[in-house]
């Protein structure tokens, strides 16, 4: 076989608490921001559905994982949904979310499938993000003690755990772009989100080794490398500026324990710095994660902004660096975003050489699709075989970062079941099993068989 993989390799799909379960509101779940937002703006989605729309999971997982076994995944990543465990955010832990947690992980196991665990996806419980959400370090401390809960709760059987999924993303689109709730647009707060979140994860690692639990601990970083423009020095600096404030003011704290002082100095020049107690650069140092889960979907590609001088006062990244689309790149038809496969491979390789070869994996990588329907081929099946090039293009380069020394232990889809998102909705498809909104039935696409048959070979030709 020309492309194959250890046998220990992980195959498997992830998906989300708040993009799968749906019961948004049974059991004594309470409301989380998305849940909120989409309850209290629905004209900011086209009045398209919400949350409580997602492909029934909380009912339906038994089958569900039954699928997993089909699909040939050894791996399976999914969240807790903090609003489900801990309803008021810090306090009584909700019994039946807790039943639901372990007959889920429970069911995994009984097929032979490891449950990776994640604390947060972007679904903050309203009543703390009415507390201030990560700008406020009460907020730190209440996901502190969620997390604790969660090793605690569910730590003789979960030994995969992951603090948060895209840090950065809260950040962006919660602070930056107007894009997710709060909507606030604000460089300063958006860098206290950012070091808070820093913070919480720092502390649950530290909560996780305290408790002397069986297993790893890591985060999942959406790193998207920031080629520049041109060889000009004003677009060489600017890819640089990205790289630091979009993958460095995470990855480095969580690898290395300690900011990059190229950042630091940059906020610190532009009156930017977050609030800072003595206690925290320990706590910092002592975050620093086992294994790093990395989503990759396309790159960054950036360009100076015009006119820009670096003697200029920063108010926004934007005053930084810009995008600026590629000619002859390739492109996703069936959704638009660029597809270009060896990013992954240049992800890994920064790994292996500038952070230590820190043990990682792919956590998630997907195609996208609009009007996935179009391609039901005669049988009813979803003849995917876009998704299909997709997939095994990221292996072939993730294949030659291992035969390079990358210590990468595994890919995950994304996803499982066509999911809901945040703000699309159901528009993009991204499953390896189609789901009929109309009676939730599933069915594997043609990639559903080629993942499977891939997983058990452990690669392909
Ligand atoms: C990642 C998120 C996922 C998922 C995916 C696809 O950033 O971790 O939650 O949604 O992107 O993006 P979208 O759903 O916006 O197409």
């Amino acid at each position: 076989m020309k492309y194959h993989f250890a046998d220990d390799f992980w195959w498997g799909s992830a998906t989300s608490a708040p993009q799968s379960e749906g019961a948004s509101a049974r059991d004594g779940k309470s409301r989380n921001i998305f849940d909120y937002w989409h309850e209290t703006a629905p004209e900011r989605f086209h009045h398209q559905v919400g949350p409580s729309e997602a492909s029934t999971f909380y009912d339906n997982f038994r089958d569900d994982i039954l699928l997993l076994k089909t699909l040939g995944h050894n791996t399976f990543r999914t969240s807790i949904s903090w609003s489900r465990l801990i309803p008021d955010g810090d306090g009584e832990v909700n019994p039946k979310a807790v039943a639901f947690y372990n007959a889920l992980i429970d069911s995994l196991l009984a097929q032979g499938i490891t449950p990776f665990i994640n604390l947060y996806h972007f679904d903050m419980p309203l009543c703390m993000q009415q507390k201030g959400g990560w700008e406020s370090r009460a907020v730190v401390e209440a996901y502190a003690r969620y997390a604790k809960t969660c090793f605690t709760l569910f730590g003789d059987r979960v030994t995969h755990w992951f603090t948060f999924n895209e840090p950065i993303v809260p950040v962006e689109a919660g602070y930056l772009n107007d894009l997710h709730y709060p909507c606030v647009v604000d460089f300063k707060r958006a860098v206290v989100v950012a070091y808070h979140s820093v913070l919480a994860h720092a502390k649950a690692v530290s909560h996780f080794r305290a408790l002397g639990n069986e297993g790893t601990i890591g985060i999942i970083l959406n790193l998207s490398p920031t080629y520049p423009r041109s060889t000009r020095q004003e677009d060489l600096l600017a890819a640089n500026y990205a790289d630091l404030l979009l993958n460095k003011s995470f990855l480095d704290p969580v690898t290395k324990g300690r900011y990059p002082q190229e950042l630091v100095d940059l906020l610190k020049a532009n009156g930017l710095q977050p609030q800072t107690k003595p206690e925290d650069a320990q706590l910092i140092a002592d975050g620093v994660v086992d294994i790093l889960g990395v989503n990759y979907y396309q790159p960054r590609r950036v360009k100076a902004k015009e006119g820009f001088r670096t003697t200029d006062r920063v108010t926004m990244p934007e005053d930084l660096f810009s995008y600026y689309e590629m000619p002859g790149r390739k492109i996703n038809p069936h959704r638009g975003w660029e597809i270009y496969e060896k990013g992954l491979y240049d992800i890994l390789m920064d790994l292996k050489e500038n952070y230590g070869n820190i043990p990682c994996y792919i956590s998630e990588n997907g195609m996208g699709v609009e009007g996935e329907e179009a391609f039901i081929g005669a049988s009813g099946r979803v003849e995917d075989d876009y998704r299909i090039d997709f997939i095994r293009d990221h292996l072939k380069w993730l294949h030659q970062a291992l035969a390079e020394g990358s210590q990468c232990k595994g890919y995950h889809l994304w996803t499982f079941i066509d999911c809901w998102s945040w703000l699309n909705a159901y528009k993009n498809r991204y499953g390896l099993v189609r789901l009929d909104r109309e009676n939730q039935r599933r069915t594997l696409k043609k990639s559903g068989y080629w993942f499977a048959e891939t997983a058990r070979q452990n690669g392909f030709d």
